[in-house]
């Protein structure tokens, strides 16, 4: 494990790949190395883009991506893969969309899909954006479909939320109403060249401007596939990176993350306790007692956790 986690500190790409594929495969090994990672000092800023499928954050973090390595910025890219019918293999158009960066030394992408991951897929994300965090990655960018509770949860995952609109997607407004805005730092209008995109823009500055909890909340108006007003997100993002609010953030953020994982970890070891104990076989005495009625359900479950190690 010593020497897994020196290469990837060194820079070895296989692995940090080999490690990503280790985590979520609830192995000892994978214990250990999770175990490891917790420990990182957390100094390196998670960027998080969410959004509905299609919006353009792949398109996005790849324009974000050329300015970055201009300045000579080393990016991780986590990319959450919905596997979603309206999408049509997102994890192939991420490839496609990021592919001039896949092959740069100074860039590592990990799409992870679905289906792939059972300890879930904020799990996922986690231990892949810590590792290229212990790869020293000087920045670590994460790609979320937002449109369920999931999603949002990966989002906080991030120290700093950017949350993408755009034109086209119905009623837009609804989403900012269904909560996505309010883990937004950031909110980008993308698709900016489409004639649709400034009432889109206007719908959001009403919005966000008549609710004063998130006045400090910023928008931006985006051409992700020309580029054009990247460069201004960047220095935004850049800007929160660099404040006081920025740093509290980040160490708010930490403690969140191992909140969830404590959660995430407790529910499975509740759950195996409760299958546990509904199979002991005591329970047919209490499932006849509550068809006789002479038990009531709350009586059964109180029964159970009272003779239990939940
Ligand atoms: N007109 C216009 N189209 C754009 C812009 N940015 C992205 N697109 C297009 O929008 C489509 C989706 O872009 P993606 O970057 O794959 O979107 P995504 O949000 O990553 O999509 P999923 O990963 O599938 O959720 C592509 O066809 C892009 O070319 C833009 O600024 N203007
Ligand atoms: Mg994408």
């Amino acid at each position: 494990m010593d020497a897994l986690i020196d290469k990837i500190r060194q820079g070895d790409r296989r692995s940090l790949a080999r490690a990503m594929s280790l985590v979520d495969q609830g192995t000892s090994a994978a214990q250990t190395l999770k175990d490891r990672l917790r420990g990182l000092s957390g100094q390196v800023p998670w960027w998080g883009f969410t959004g509905p499928p299609g919006v353009g954050k792949s398109t996005l973090i790849d324009a974000l991506l050329s300015i970055l390595r201009e300045r000579e910025c080393r990016i991780g890219v986590v990319a959450v893969d919905p596997s979603s019918p309206t999408s049509g293999g997102a994890l192939l158009g991420d490839r496609v969309r990021m592919m001039r960066h896949a092959v740069d030394q100074d860039v590592f992408i990990r799409s992870l899909a679905t289906h792939h991951y059972e300890g879930g897929l904020s799990d996922a994300a986690l231990h892949c954006a810590r590792l290229l965090e212990l790869a020293r990655y000087d920045r670590v960018l994460i790609e979320t479909v937002g449109v369920g509770q999931n999603e949002v949860d990966i989002a906080s995952v991030a120290d700093i939320c950017v949350v993408m609109l755009g034109p086209g997607y119905g009623d837009e407004i609804q989403l900012i109403k269904a909560g996505l805005l309010e883990i937004a730092d950031i909110v980008v209008v993308n698709k900016c060249d489409l004639p649709e995109a400034n009432r889109l823009l206007k719908e959001v500055y009403e919005e966000l401007g008549h609710s004063s909890s998130v006045t400090s909340v910023a928008i931006v108006g985006v051409e992700a596939k020309s580029g054009k007003g990247v460069d201004l997100l960047l220095d935004k993002l850049l800007e929160l990176d660099g404040t006081a609010r920025g740093t509290e953030q980040r160490e708010r953020h930490k403690r969140r993350q191992m909140l969830g994982e404590i959660r995430r970890s407790a529910l499975l070891m509740y759950e195996q306790a409760l299958e546990r104990r509904l199979t002991a076989p005591d329970m047919i005495e209490l499932i006849a007692q509550l068809e006789r009625g002479e038990l009531s359900l709350a009586d059964v479950v109180k029964q159970l956790s009272a003779g239990s190690t939940v």
